[in-house]
Order: structure tokens, then sequence, then C-alpha cells
């Protein structure tokens, strides 16, 4: 097996002082740093939305962050306005090794669609590219690290997994928003799909 290190959004708007902060989210840094001389290639990803874009709760009359929505592509909860294009807040995290990725990925740039996998947007059919250039290079095994545990890295290794991967989730190196019992349901069905949680 070929292993790529994936690091799901290190980006400044979910770390402690940014727009959708999650908790720990900086503490995480120095760890997967350390973890990229392991890996035969480094994939960074980057929550890049256009302003305006539809997971803003600031986009919907009457709705406020965290709220649930009906989208034509299905539920989508709602969002504070985060990871704009080129704003300080989707930078990623000032400690990360950025020198190191191979492939800097950006997801969520279409103004009407979120995208919290790194394989396909939320209408799960339109694909990201990912999963071609993962193929392409032989990279056939994957470890997750990253932000959050379970939106944008559970549902990237559930689809990994799909996909036909070979997928662990670095539990130490990800931190989780846990919405409503989300970080349970993520980490029960990355379970069932057989992502390994090391
Ligand atoms: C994410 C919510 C909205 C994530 C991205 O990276 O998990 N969550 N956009
Ligand atoms: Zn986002």
């Amino acid at each position: 097996m070929t292993r790529a290190l994936i690091v799901i959004d290190l980006q400044n708007d979910f770390c402690p002082g940014g727009a959708l902060a999650v908790a720990g989210g900086d503490d995480i840094v120095a760890g997967i740093n350390a973890q990229m001389d392991r890996a035969a290639s480094v994939v960074l990803t980057q929550d890049w939305h256009p302003a305006g874009h539809s997971s803003f709760a600031s986009q919907h009359a009457g709705r406020a962050p965290y709220d649930v929505v009906q989208m034509d592509y299905g539920a989508q909860v709602l969002w504070p306005d985060h990871c704009v294009q080129g704003s300080q807040g989707a930078a990623f995290h000032p400690g990360l090794v950025t020198e190191r990725a191979d492939l800097i990925l950006r997801k969520g740039f279409r103004v009407g669609i979120d995208s919290y996998s790194a394989f396909f947007e939320n209408d799960q059919t339109t694909p990201t590219g990912l999963d071609g250039y993962l193929r392409a290079r032989g990279l056939n095994a994957l470890d997750f690290t990253g932000l959050a545990t379970d939106f944008c890295v559970a549902w990237s290794a559930l689809d990994a997994a799909r996909l036909g991967f070979n997928v662990r989730v670095l539990m130490d190196l990800c931190r989780g928003i846990d919405l409503g019992g989300s970080m349970a349901r993520a980490l029960e069905e990355m379970r069932a799909a057989g992502v390994e949680l090391v």
C-alpha cells in the first residue's frame, strides 16, 4: 500500500478565534506536521467559499447558524460565514507545514452547493477530482486528519471507503464540532463503513 496523508481544512476559521471555531482545532497542528515525514504524499484541503455562499445562514432570511434547511440536493446545516475565498480565515493555520503538500485541493467553491467531502460535493455526485488524482498516482491508502471530525473528515473518509481506498482516521489528529449528536453518528457510520479509527 502507498499511503497519503490527507489534512482536512486546517484553516484559521476552524481554529480558536475563527468564524467557525472547532474546540482545540489548533492543538493538532504540530502532530500533523510530524506525520508528514512518514507519508508517500501529503494532500491539504481548503474549504473555499465565495462570499454569499448558500451554506451561510446570512443568506437565508429568518435563519440562524446551525439551523438545517432543505436544499435541492438534501439537508444542509447553515453555518456562520467562513472560509471566504482569499480571506485570512480561509488561510491555513500559520503553524501548518504547507511546503510538504503535493496537492492543495479547494472545495465548496460553487455558490449553490456545499462540499464537506474532499471527493464529492454535498449532492454526493459532483466529483472534486481527488479520486482521479490519488488513483493516477497509485496512492491507495489514506490517513485522514484535520477538521472537523464529524463533518468534513467523516464525509471524506466515508467517500474514500466507498471508493475502495484503505482508510484510517487518526483520531488524535482530528477535532469535531458535535452538533446534535453528530460526533457519535459520524464515528458509528465510519466504523460501519470499514474505516479504521486509530
Ligand atoms: C466544515 C462546516 C462547514 C468542515 C466546513 O471543515 O468540517 N464544516 N464547512
Ligand atoms: Zn464550509
